[in-house]
């Protein structure tokens, strides 16, 4: 029997889909029987030996996992691709910083992606541009005028990636404009919300022509996986980091305590004062879940 190697791109509750690493064909595949007993199923990304037996292909072997991400749920990632816009629909900062919180807690690399700059000013690109490229590397596009899309390429090339955003952003515009044989569904923005439409509804991984994979993942609205101790979330804040080491305080959370090393450089403008107000807000609300969930856990 012979074994191939093959890419999880899409999940059916009996069927996998992959592409074939080797011949980049599309093959269905059948799990066998074994699994199921293990309770163990392959997800989006993973990497699968599967065997060709009277031209059914079955999966063999699900090989171990680089990492694991649950929204989506999805194997084997390299980097998130954040992508937003800033009007149409509105978002704030703080739900960019949301993100990039989930990004770091995920441990990925992340590219963002500034998307529907053709609505914006220059002082609001710039703004965004002094706040964000210092900490991350971002490309401004207009899926709609065809601006920056060369410029993502390199970014994605050869590896998995995953589109997240907030619905309507226009994350499958910019997939169709990057690598035009996509063909993604694009919704609409609703007038009267402002909002996206969920129009993505499922993970799949799609092959790029110039290698790599991509995940275009719903736009999820409710994100929020607070699921780690308030005093944590600095950690998630990467420019924090450098400043942190000059607080007087071991434990600083660089709230409330004196001669704290980040709160000096908010006020020196080594840190945007804009991400620190965020970063207090989040952490706000991670107190608060925490207090909630441990509420529930003593019923
Ligand atoms: N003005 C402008 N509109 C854009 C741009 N990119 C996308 N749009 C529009 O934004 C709307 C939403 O685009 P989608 O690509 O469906 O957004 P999405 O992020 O995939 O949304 P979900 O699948 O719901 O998560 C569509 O009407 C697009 O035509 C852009 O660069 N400029
Ligand atoms: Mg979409
Ligand atoms: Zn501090």
């Amino acid at each position: 029997m012979k074994i191939e190697k093959g890419i999880v791109t899409r999940f059916h509750s009996n069927t996998l889909e992959l592409i074939d690493l080797n011949t980049r064909e599309k093959i269905t595949a059948f799990l066998r029987g074994k699994f199921k007993l293990q309770k163990i199923t392959p997800i989006v990304g993973d990497y699968v030996e599967y065997s060709i037996e009277n031209g059914t292909a079955k999966i063999e072997n699900i090989l171990p996992r680089k990492n694991l991400l649950y929204r989506p749920k999805i194997a084997n990632v390299d980097q998130t691709v954040l992508v937003t816009c800033l009007k149409s629909p509105k978002v704030d900062y703080l739900i960019i910083d949301k993100f990039l919180v989930q990004v770091e807690k995920n441990n990925l690399d992340c590219v963002i992606v500034l998307n529907k700059v053709d609505l914006l000013e220059k002082d609001e690109i710039d703004e965004f541009l002094k706040i964000y490229s210092p900490l991350y590397p971002v490309v401004l596009t207009s899926a709609k005028k065809k601006i920056g899309i060369e410029e993502i390429k390199p970014y994605l090339k050869n590896k998995i990636s995953t589109f997240a955003g907030m619905s309507g952003v226009g994350k499958s515009s910019l997939l169709n404009a990057i690598n035009p044989g996509l063909k993604l569904r694009v919704g609409e923005i609703s007038e009267k919300l402002q909002r996206g439409k969920h129009t993505t509804t499922y993970t799949e991984l799609l092959k790029f022509d110039f290698g790599g994979f991509v995940a275009d993942t719903p736009g999820f609205a409710a994100f929020e996986v607070y699921d780690f101790e308030p005093d944590k979330l600095q950690n998630f804040f990467v420019e924090f980091h450098e400043h942190s080491m000059y607080c007087a305080f071991n434990d600083c959370v660089h709230i409330n305590e004196p001669h704290c090393g980040v709160k000096d450089a908010v006020e020196n403008g080594e840190i945007s004062e804009i991400r620190y107000k965020n970063y207090l807000k989040i952490y706000n609300e991670v107190s608060e879940y925490q207090k909630k969930t441990r509420r529930k856990r003593w019923k």
